[in-house]
């Protein structure tokens, strides 16, 4: 059985993108392996936050993580900054980080080209570090996640694997997961850009949207001047992310679908994609809408947070010990 962490940070709603490139994923590891799953609210105020849109949020992550099917049976399910732990170690990991290797981080450098540094702030640029200590925290081997954060777990081994070098064996060398279809979802107006919780409204299917808006963007989202349904992401990059969101929601593989719609044009595909995405969607809906405000949710979050400070703290014993500082 392997140790599994990951997390979403509650910067903007969640996205189809982060259900299809994370939550999915977690939901199919959480049956056999350990898993941790956190909502990562000290990696959202790397970025201004309004307090009271943060705190609904990541009660909102949360909940969806559960109406999305992850079993608070099978899986910790907590609140990252309910966890003093994650701040302890990632000071000790910026300690033993070379300025150098965040220098080199690519979301970083895309975020200085284009916002320049006056306005960014020290934690976006350590939070790499912070993402380290969330997974080496909990002996980590397995860290399911989308395309676009692969650099982090690769810095996450590096650090690791140099503590355990200078310190003795303390850190179990994480790998990274990601799934073969779906790793990264791109926006519907932009398909050459990723579908995020920042990007264009349009572009972007909202796990909590409406239905008739789900249906919208659907309809509307980007193609090209052809009308064969391929999946062809270099000549095809909208029609070839639309086939993967239709395979990841319907179970059906791309093959098949290809096949299915080798007679249909563009708007008859959409039309089928809209209404089984509708009713996905409209069913998480249904499930975070019993659990949001429920009693039940903050149970959960109490008993997570009770196991992972367990294991938090244990760990920040023996690191403190390891690096020579007093603990008893
Ligand atoms: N479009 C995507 N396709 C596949 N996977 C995705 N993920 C995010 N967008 C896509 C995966 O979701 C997990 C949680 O991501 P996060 O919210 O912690 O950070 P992020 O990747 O920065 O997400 P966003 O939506 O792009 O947020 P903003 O706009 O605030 O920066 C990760 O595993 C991620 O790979």
């Amino acid at each position: 059985m392997k140790t599994i962490f990951s997390g979403i940070k509650p910067s903007g709603d969640l996205t189809l993108g982060n259900y299809i490139g994370a939550i999915s994923n977690f939901v199919q590891l959480q049956n056999e392996n350990k898993c941790l799953f956190c909502v990562v609210d000290l990696h959202a105020i790397t970025v201004p936050q309004e307090k009271l849109e943060l705190r609904k949020r990541t009660k909102d992550i949360a909940a969806l993580y559960l109406a999305c099917g992850i079993d608070p049976n099978k899986a910790t399910i907590f609140i990252q900054s309910e966890v003093s732990a994650h701040n302890q170690l990632a000071w000790i990991l910026e300690c033993n980080t070379y300025v150098g290797e965040l220098n080199r981080m690519t979301q970083y450098k895309d975020k200085v080209l284009k916002e320049g540094t006056s306005a960014l702030t020290s934690g976006i640029y350590t939070y790499p570090v912070l993402m380290a200590a969330d997974i080496l925290l909990y002996d980590s081997s397995l860290v399911p996640v989308g395309e676009d954060q692969l650099q982090h777990v690769e810095i996450a081994r590096d650090i690791a694997v140099r503590f355990n070098n200078k310190y003795g064996e303390t850190f179990v060398i994480p790998e990274h997961y990601v799934p073969k279809i779906g790793a990264r979802i791109m926006d519907l107006q932009n398909p050459t850009i990723k579908m995020s919780k920042s990007s264009s409204a349009k572009g972007c299917i909202l796990l909590l949207d409406d239905p008739k808006i789900i249906r919208k963007k659907i309809m509307s989202a980007i193609t090209d001047s052809e009308s064969s349904i391929k999946y062809d992401i270099k000549n095809k990059p909208g029609i070839s992310n639309l086939l993967s969101i239709f395979s990841i929601i319907s179970n059906i593989s791309i093959k098949d679908l290809e096949s299915q719609f080798v007679n249909s044009n563009y708007g008859e595909f959409k039309k089928a994609l809209a209404d089984e995405l509708v009713d996905f969607i409209t069913s998480i809906q249904k499930r975070f809408v019993e659990i949001r405000n429920s009693q039940q949710l903050d149970d959960i979050l109490d008993q997570g947070a009770i196991t992972a400070n367990n294991i938090g703290s244990r760990k920040i014993k023996k690191v403190y010990k390891k690096v020579g500082l007093l603990r008893k």
